[in-house]
């Protein structure tokens, strides 16, 4: 893929010299001021995709980055796992004997970093499920089969449906996105509002409730100037609720918020009054697959003050783990409701489902 970089001093010329080059349907990879650069002339950039293909073939491309992504840690967690089952059986001689398959399903399940109390739940549903049928010649498919199902039951997801549109109260259907620093917030709202116009064909506006941060109105903007959105931004519950008034004649508002890092529990208390201000009908926390399992806890923790109603698992195309996910997605008590796969908008994002986060988690079947 070839990416073309656009800098100019202002983040709309940045925009314009992309769109005139690639026309309207230019992808846009990244957008945001320079560091250290605000301010100074060519402070913005804007990075395209400079060969947009059609549908069919970004998909395919999308596919292909997947599973070549998928295959490298397949084999890393091939290596891992031959090596987990081996010390398993030098440390504990005397464990439990139980059918290899299900060894083998253990030492996976741990290296995806699911915690204890998970893995055993598994375990004990795909014995319940293959009752005598375990030990058999071809156990290892039953046991994957019955696997991803007992996986699958694990992830709560709710798939976002429509919103509905002219509502008695006469409100937009107002959809919020909160989480900690980095984890795709504004990536997602792009995504989610393209995909509201594109695929809905509603009226859709955008209020940056982080307008206090350099650059963060400008990433929202150069968006909002390809979906065609209007733009609000906001510093204070107050200025959101200003924010939403103005945008009333639209079908759907997302708001993004700024990120917050899980230890700044005052700032984050800030969020949450963000969100007390919004009145969001969709509370969205998003949660990076990327990270650790340590630290998703640790925000699923910190972030419960939003009150978050759904959750959206980003860049599960750079997650190596999967287990912590899952911890946190539980220990948030929401649903999952998107799931983002790339940098590309509005490309890369699809629909939660637990079935194909089970694949995802348990890995390719070596065997098909
Ligand atoms: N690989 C990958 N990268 C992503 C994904 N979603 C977003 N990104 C990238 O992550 C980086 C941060 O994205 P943003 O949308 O600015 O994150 P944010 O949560 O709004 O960040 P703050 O507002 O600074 O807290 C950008 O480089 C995005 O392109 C994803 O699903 N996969
Ligand atoms: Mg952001």
């Amino acid at each position: 893929m070839t990416r073309v970089r656009y800098i100019a001093d202002s983040m709309a010329e940045a925009v314009a010299a992309a769109r005139r080059q690639h026309g309207i349907r230019a992808r846009i990879v990244h957008a945001g001021a320079l560091p250290g650069g605000f301010g100074r002339r060519g402070s913005f950039e804007v990075v395209v995709d400079a060969a947009p293909a059609s549908l069919g073939v970004t998909r395919a491309r999308r596919a292909a980055r997947l599973a070549l992504a998928r295959a490298v840690i397949a084999a890393r967690r091939a290596s891992d796992e031959a090596g987990e089952a081996v010390a398993a059986v030098e440390s504990a001689p005397t464990m439990e004997v139980r059918p290899a398959v299900l060894a083998r399903l253990a030492a996976r399940l741990r290296l995806q970093s699911l915690p204890e109390d998970l893995v055993s739940h598994v375990l004990a549903r795909v014995e319940e499920e293959l009752g005598d049928a375990l030990g058999a010649d071809d156990s290892d498919a039953l046991v994957r089969h019955a696997a991803l199902q007992a996986v699958a039951g694990l992830l709560p997801v709710s798939t976002p449906r429509a919103p509905t549109i002219g509502r008695a109260d006469g409100r937009p259907h107002v959809v919020l996105v909160a989480g900690p620093t980095g984890v795709g917030k504004t990536t997602t709202v792009a995504k989610l509002a393209a995909g509201f116009r594109a695929e809905h064909g509603l009226r859709v506006g955008l209020v940056a409730a982080d307008a206090f941060r350099v650059g963060a109105v400008e990433q929202l903007r150069t968006y909002a100037s390809i979906i065609g959105a209007p733009v609000r931004p906001a510093d204070g519950p107050s200025a959101v609720r200003d924010a939403l008034a103005a945008l009333a004649s639209c079908d759907v508002v997302l708001v993004d918020t700024p990120g917050r890092g899980h230890r700044d529990s005052a700032r984050i208390d800030e969020v949450g009054a963000l969100v007390d201000a919004a009145r969001p009908d969709e509370t969205h926390l998003v949660l990076p697959g990327s990270a650790s399992a340590a630290s998703l806890d640790a925000a699923a923790g910190a972030f419960g003050r939003v009150g978050a109603t759904r959750i959206v698992l980003s860049k599960l195309d750079e997650s190596e783990t999967l287990g912590g996910v899952v911890a946190a997605v539980r220990r948030a008590g929401a649903a999952a409701s998107w799931f983002t796969t790339g940098q590309e908008v509005p490309d890369d994002i699809e629909r939660a489902d637990a079935h194909r986060f089970a694949e995802l988690l348990l890995g390719e079947d070596e065997e098909a």
